[in-house]
């Protein structure tokens, strides 16, 4: 074999295990505070292939499939990285304002708890009070695992491709009555219905309803919602409950939770995995791009 090509091979060779050896070293954050069962399989999933920053506030992973986790349990969170919406004072019948913080003793250690009755509409047909998200980063298609307890028995549930008040999905869950509406238990993943629409009654189309099913008040739920495209599939205590479509708004938006007249919730061990195809990831890179790289800046401070 010619010399030349035998240094050719040779250097792609070693061009390869050098991209190998990036691959491995690519930059992650994480931190060693305690963490669930989940949270422990993900860490064990990315602790071969990952450098650790234990004193980042919060933990952003990525895995050996390229996809971006995120993994937060409250311990060090900070409340203002979270932005809360509370529904309009003409839409509530007992009134705002919410009452979220970070607070212990609930589900793990520091969770992110709201405390207050607020609900609505004053009809009691649609629950409608709070919401909040995370400010920090934005998902299009993502798989959502989180823990929720409370001691009441209204609704709860998780917000997705979040823009504002009027124009979001939302997985929630009932476990009581309500007088103008249907009654508990059941489950719904339904879609805000825009401006205008979006700002009265009914407020949301619902997508797909599984009645009989919610949850009990004062036992831990863990909720795991996957989101493709225009199909969302929820499961609860790792059961299938609903599988809906809707092609309303597809751009990323931010993740959160709502409640309504749910008083003394907790939500904790949150865990966010990126399912972008590759193939979509270019139609959204730069906006992923700016919110990472605000991201990482805010983490390094
Ligand atoms: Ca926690
Ligand atoms: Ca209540």
């Amino acid at each position: 074999m010619p010399m030349a090509i035998i240094t050719r091979l040779a250097m792609l060779f070693l061009m390869l295990t050098q991209l190998h050896i990036f691959r491995f070293l690519r930059p992650c954050f994480c931190s060693f505070s305690k963490t669930s069962n989940n949270i422990d399989t993900y860490n064990e999933r990315v602790s071969s292939n990952s450098i650790l920053f234990p004193n980042s506030k919060l933990q952003f992973l990525e895995n050996s499939n390229a996809a971006n986790v995120l993994i937060e349990n409250f311990e060090n969170a900070k409340i203002d990285d979270w932005l809360i919406f509370d529904e309009l004072d003409k839409n509530l019948s007992w009134k705002g304002p919410s009452d979220w913080s970070l607070k212990k003793e609930g589900i793990e250690g520091v969770g992110l708890y709201q405390g207050a009755n607020l609900w609505g509409d004053p009809t009691d047909t649609v629950p409608i009070g709070s919401i909040i998200i995370y400010s920090k980063l934005k998902w299009s298609d993502f798989i959502l695992e989180a823990d929720a307890l409370t001691k009441d028995n209204d609704s709860m549930g998780i917000v997705w491709r979040f823009k504002d008040l009027t124009e979001h999905y939302r997985f929630i869950t009932l476990q009581s009555n309500l007088d103008g509406g249907e009654s508990g238990p059941w489950r719904k993943l339904e879609v805000r219905l825009g401006r205008g629409k979006g700002e009265k009654l009914p407020f949301y189309e619902t997508i797909k309803t599984e009645k009989g099913k919610s949850y009990t008040p004062g036992t831990l739920t863990h909720w795991k919602l996957e989101v493709r495209g225009n199909t969302f599939s929820v499961e609860v205590d790792g059961k299938k409950s609903l599988f809906g479509k809707d092609n309303r708004y597809q751009e990323p938006g931010y993740i959160g939770f709502t409640i309504s007249s749910q008083q003394g919730v907790f939500f904790d061990n949150l865990l966010v995995t990126d399912l972008l195809p590759v193939e979509k990831a270019n139609l959204i890179s730069s906006t992923r791009a700016k919110l990472k790289v605000a991201y990482r800046q805010e983490i390094s401070q």
